[in-house]
């Protein structure tokens, strides 16, 4: 039987690529020297196409694709495409949720330890030779009994709220909406949820609706002996607040996996001890993106087996 023609709109993992290639005709829309020329003319022969929260899905790129019927995405955030507008075109959008929830959490856990135990300032302290000259690092901040706030309880978030269980914290939440069927203690004011956190962990989707929620005002309530983790979306804190707060000491410490303008994180974060950086790692373990890969395809394979 003839492959199915798939329009692969941005790169991909090598693994990810090869599974399309072994199972339909992949053509590679970001290989094209002129990619609207190429569109306006083969546009009509694809049914499906694929992308990535990296390359996205806008409504110009919707526009030139008038035979999809299926994009299938390859991350769990959507707020790099224009789901609203596809589906308005009778377009289907697949992302690759549940498969990446425990590494996503687990990173999330490993940027709380590292920046409340400093573990990062101590392996440079170590490394310049500061221990061996007999000094001594400062103490750092146990978790164990702290009050932990999630920005987000949905299926990453409710992955963490246990792990946080098990290393003592009190877990807490803000979302717009009470969960009927959680029984930690709902914030519906983030202020204040932040002014009573010694942690606030943000694990809430991007997009306008949450751009800039973790505002200055949450993060001088969450204060200088507060710690801030963001792996959700750099859109969703005020970055510019952020990072003056950490430089004046008047925000404690922060763990940040995401940022505004990746892969551009602010320099100003750069010299600052009390602030640990990831380049956007939560979901990046070989089990994990394995996982998200089988699952673009899987949601192809489903749609034509339909
Ligand atoms: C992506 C992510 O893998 O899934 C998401 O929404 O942010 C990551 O897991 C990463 O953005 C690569 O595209």
């Amino acid at each position: 039987m003839a492959k199915h023609p798939v329009l692969v709109l941005g790169p991909l993992m090598p693994y990810l690529l090869a599974e399309l290639e072994r199972r339909y005709a992949v053509e590679k829309l970001y290989e094209e020297k002129d990619a609207l020329g190429f569109l306006q003319e083969n546009a009509g022969r694809f049914r499906a196409a694929v992308t990535s929260t990296f390359t996205g899905l806008t409504a110009n790129m919707i526009d030139l694709l008038p035979s999809v019927e299926i994009v299938s995405s390859f991350g769990v955030g959507t707020d790099s495409l224009d789901v609203a507008y596809a589906n308005k075109k009778g377009i289907k959008v697949a992302n690759t949720p549940d498969v990446l929830n425990e590494d996503t959490a687990n990173m999330a856990i490993a940027l709380l330890l590292a920046t409340t135990r400093d573990v990062v300032a101590n392996d440079r302290f170590v490394r310049e030779g500061r221990w061996a000259k007999g000094e001594s690092a400062p103490l750092a901040q146990g978790i164990e009994g702290k009050k932990v706030g999630l920005v987000g309880l949905g299926r990453i978030g409710s992955v963490i709220a246990e792990k946080l269980l098990a290393f003592g914290c009190d877990v807490v939440y803000h979302t717009r909406n009470k969960k009927p069927d959680v029984s930690y203690t709902h914030y519906s004011d983030l202020v204040a949820m932040a002014r009573d956190c010694a942690v606030l962990i943000a694990i809430l989707p991007g997009g306008d609706a949450t751009q800039g929620i973790i505002s200055r005002q949450v993060l001088e309530a969450l204060g200088s002996k507060g710690t801030f983790i963001n792996i959700a979306r750099g859109s969703v804190v005020d970055e510019v607040a952020l990072v003056e707060l950490l430089q004046s000491r008047e925000l404690g410490r922060a763990g940040l996996d995401v940022f505004v303008d990746e892969p551009r994180a602010p320099e100003a974060l750069f010299a600052l001890d009390n602030v640990v950086l990831q380049p956007h790692m939560g979901s990046a373990t070989v089990e994990t993106r394995k996982a998200m890969a089988d699952r673009v395809v899987s949601n192809l394979e489903k749609y034509f087996a339909a």
